[in-house]
């Protein structure tokens, strides 16, 4: 696929005001009429549509049959008048379309996925964001298997057709980009509810799910209520439709989409009970419900110029949905989360081949660039302008940005102008942040002299594989001084001193309050000031972080074969805040995880995979043996309290002490009171690797062989559990795995790739070079998105440097989707 530069975007040179769409619906051979209103907007006479994997089987303009040509896979058509009607009409098969883009049939249902690049799998059109259509789109289908029709926008005509078939007609007046349309053809249960916005309008609100499931969408409705109210209390923001619909299906290769009155959402992030869903889950579908449904004025009201402008929608609306979280059910660990994500995943793609700036320069598949970057680097970068500004600043700059920009397609340019004009500051070197990839490292060095304290503050971006120069930026730095205060410090150059004031001793200082700025501290703190921050900062992330910064120091001397003294430093700590009062459980819960490898891995620049196999292995047993007593207790004191945070603490420890619990982890699996106990004490089994290990995962799949969302959880485990690539082909022959299912495929083999070590071995690489081309033939984006840890092949060792260099090399054939290519040759390179 031909890379795509920012630098080179031109204003379409056709705008299309108006389509109306016509699907006769068959399950291999759909076709689809579309009729566009056409007005040239330039003087260039080529109408140039995209198209993919289309039968074309006519085309007239202005009601004349032509003969249209094709050039670089593109439909080319001259209209010589300044406007036109254009009707279209292709044939495609839902059936075989297994990529999950565009119109496609499962689980005995239609439904569609257009962003980024899915629409041009429908009909020949321009493909791209800034082109914005009112749309009706008429569905007609066999009544009995697809008796509801459902499309973008208002019901306007329904009715019987001949031969057992029926149809329904929608109109959106909204415009919108291609990207934003959908579709659904089903046989649903419904469930249905109402909302009246502040000014009066009364909005219908269903959610349809697999049959027998309508209780399980519940709680998703409750949060969609939640998410409307919150939006007209917080932004002003209200909903434009006279119905809301939500479509929950299993086939799905992303969370959801925010079609336009019509989302489409992955099951897993609707259906839930306490049986079937963890407290995790609960919040991941409130969170995603709410995203979807902010979407509604950050995206589709004011959308994207071009794809590069990704993070205007993606980065605000995980803000937003971040906001909400905070609101709804959150908790201390909500941000100590979020943080982590960028920590772990975000500056990992950062040092790897597809570092990008959160507004990319250059793109070949689009559907590449939905990354940790793009969204959660985003919302940070949002949540920066956000303390800048303040939260009345903040809000003054939305209310702008909607009013200059509601039904347009615009940049990130013209989001941070509104902010800047709505607050009279100037927001110039702020945009750095648009356009430089990497992560600054931010080092700290403390001034004490003569009763004064202040800091010394430097920043230096390393080089990234795309970009070579860096700059500074300005970056908030919140701080606390442990019993004197809190405060920000705007870091706006490459290096600044901050007087901070008179003190009778050293303070202690807590860095980086809240995760204030996406950056890696470096500050040589004593250990016991790390030490004090663990148990004592008031900010849980600084807590965190403490035990992070205090457990780099010993890992990294392990690794050397020495010891360090930040080990009794670290147990001492968590001694002190398992006997202290129980005030914080989500806080504790964090606490008392050891971090993951792969938090390890971002603690050093070359992985030695092995030493941190060890390391982690050393952490747990010490802590096991140094402080089951104490830990225990805190167990026995939490383990029946019907509280979510005492069920995330419990599941901690319980983790943590699997080994001296057996019987416990066990009994507590048999006796659990919902699926959060339950896949606690699973996981705790799987985690220490215990001996009914197989008897509890045997038993989870008899109990929920029904419910596939419940299914990637036991697929989840059997990809993470060691020993797993020697069970790979048993569990692959499961009625529960699905190859063609993006869920399946991701929970099994996306999990392996993600967190076992045993992938990095010799058999692993082997079993993956025959499972990834199979994978990738059936569905690329899903694929794609599980290759990430291994472009990062060259920070291994070198035999497994080698291993790695020759599976990607391998992957790279004639028959690479674009999808895979692209990150391939970025690796390679
Ligand atoms: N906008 C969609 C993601 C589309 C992904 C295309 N590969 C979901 C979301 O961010 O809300
Ligand atoms: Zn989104």
């Amino acid at each position: 696929k031909p890379v795509k530069r920012l630098a080179d975007y031109k204003a379409p040179a056709f705008l299309i005001s108006a389509l109306d769409l016509t699907f006769e619906l068959h399950d291999t051979q759909t076709r689809v009429t579309a009729v566009s209103t056409l007005t040239k907007n330039g003087t260039d006479p080529l109408l140039r549509l995209d198209g993919e994997q289309l039968e074309l089987v006519s085309v007239e303009l202005d009601g004349k049959a032509v003969t249209p040509r094709f050039e670089e896979g593109q439909l080319v058509i001259e209209v010589a008048k300044d406007s036109a009607t254009l009707k279209i009409v292709t044939q495609i098969d839902p059936t075989a379309n297994t990529a999950l883009e565009g119109l496609y049939r499962s689980g005995g249902a239609f439904c569609t996925q257009c962003e980024a690049e899915g629409f041009r799998r429908i009909t020949y059109f321009l493909d791209r964001p800034d082109v914005l259509a009112v749309y009706t789109t008429k569905v007609i289908a066999d009544k009995a298997q697809y008796p509801q029709l459902l499309s973008n926008g208002n019901l306007v005509e329904s009715g019987e057709l001949e031969g057992g078939r029926h149809f329904a007609t929608w109109h959106d007046p909204h415009p919108k980009p291609c990207y934003l349309f959908a579709l659904v053809a089903g046989d649903f249960d419904l469930l249905e509810d109402s909302f009246t916005t502040a000014s009066g309008r009364d909005v219908l609100l269903q959610i349809f799910v697999d049959k027998g499931r309508r209780v399980q969408a519940r709680h998703a409705m409750e949060a969609l209520k939640f998410s409307m109210k919150w939006d007209e209390d917080t932004y002003g923001l209200e909903y434009d439709l006279d119905r809301f619909m939500i479509v929950a299906v299993d086939f799905f290769n992303m969370g959801a989409m925010e079609n336009k009155g019509l989302n489409i959402f992955n099951a897993k992030y609707v259906l839930a009970d306490d049986d079937t869903a963890t407290d995790q889950d609960f919040d991941n579908i409130a969170a995603i419900i709410a995203h979807e449904y902010f979407h509604n004025w950050t995206g589709n009201r004011v959308t994207c110029r071009d794809w590069f402008q990704l993070s205007l929608k993606e980065g605000l609306t995980v803000f937003r949905d971040q906001q909400f979280s905070s609101d709804w059910a959150g908790s201390s660990a909500t941000r100590i989360k979020e943080a982590q994500v960028i920590r772990t995943l975000q500056f990992a793609e950062d040092a790897g081949p597809m570092s990008h700036p959160i507004r990319p320069l250059e793109v070949a598949e689009m559907n590449n660039f939905y990354t940790v970057t793009v969204y959660n680097k985003g919302a940070e970068v949002i949540r920066m302008l956000n303390g800048l500004l303040g939260k009345a600043g903040f809000r003054a700059g939305m209310d702008l940005y909607f009013k200059r920009h509601d039904g347009q397609a615009v940049t990130c340019d013209d989001f941070v102008d509104a902010m800047a004009d709505a607050n009279d500051v100037d927001l110039s070197r702020f945009k750095g942040w648009y356009r430089q990839s990497g992560t600054p490292v931010l080092t700290v060095r403390e001034i004490w002299e003569n009763g004064h304290y202040g800091l010394k503050l430097s920043q230096l971006t390393p080089p990234t594989s795309d970009q070579a120069e860096k700059g500074p930026l300005p970056l908030p730095f919140a701080i606390e001084l442990l019993g004197h205060g809190k405060d920000v410090l705007q870091l706006q150059d490459a290096e600044q001193t901050f007087a901070l004031g008179q003190f009778d001793e050293k303070p202690i200082l807590a860095p980086l309050c809240g995760f204030s700025a996406p950056v890696k501290l470096v500050f040589e703190q004593s250990d016991d000031e790390l030490a004090a921050l663990m148990e004592k900062a008031s900010d849980g992330f600084v807590r965190v972080d403490a035990a992070e910064r205090l457990l780099q120091r010993l890992v990294a001397a392990w690794l050397q074969g020495q010891e360090h003294p930040a080990l009794e430093l670290w147990l001492r700590s968590l001694h002190g805040i398992a006997t202290r009062p129980l005030t914080d459980a989500f806080l504790d819960a964090e606490l008392f995880k050891v971090p993951s490898v792969n938090a390890m891995q971002g603690w050093f620049e070359q992985i030695d995979l092995d030493g941190l196999v060890a390391a982690r292995q050393r952490l747990r047993s010490q802590v096991r043996e140094r402080l089951f007593a104490v830990l225990h207790d805190r167990y026995q004191m939490v383990k029946d309290v019907k509280e979510k945070g005492a069920r995330a603490l419990t599941n901690s420890l319980l983790t943590l002490l699997a080994e001296p619990l057996e019987q416990g982890v066990f009994d507590r699996y048999q006796q659990a009171r919902n699926m959060t106990e339950r896949q606690g004490a699973l996981a705790a089994a799987v985690a220490g690797d215990l001996a009914n290990s197989d008897a509890l995962l045997a038993d989870f799949a008899e109990r929920f062989e029904d419910n596939p969302q419940v299914m990637d959880k036991w697929l989840m485990l059997q990809g993470q559990r060691s020993g797993a690539l020697k069970r790979m082909g048993k569990v692959m022959e499961h009625s529960a795995f699905n190859w063609n299912n993006p869920n399946r495929t991701r929970a099994l083999i996306g999990t392996f790739i993600a967190t076992n070590p045993e992938c990095h071995t010799e058999a692993g690489y082997q079993w993956l070079s025959e499972v990834l081309p199979k994978l990738d033939a059936i569905n690329p984006q899903a694929t794609a998105r599980m290759v990430g840890p291994l472009l990062q092949w060259r920070r291994f060792d070198q035999k497994r440097r080698q291993g790695l260099e020759a599976l990607l090399k391998g992957l790279q054939t004639p028959h690479t989707s674009a999808d895979l290519g692209e990150l391939l040759g970025k690796a390679l390179k």
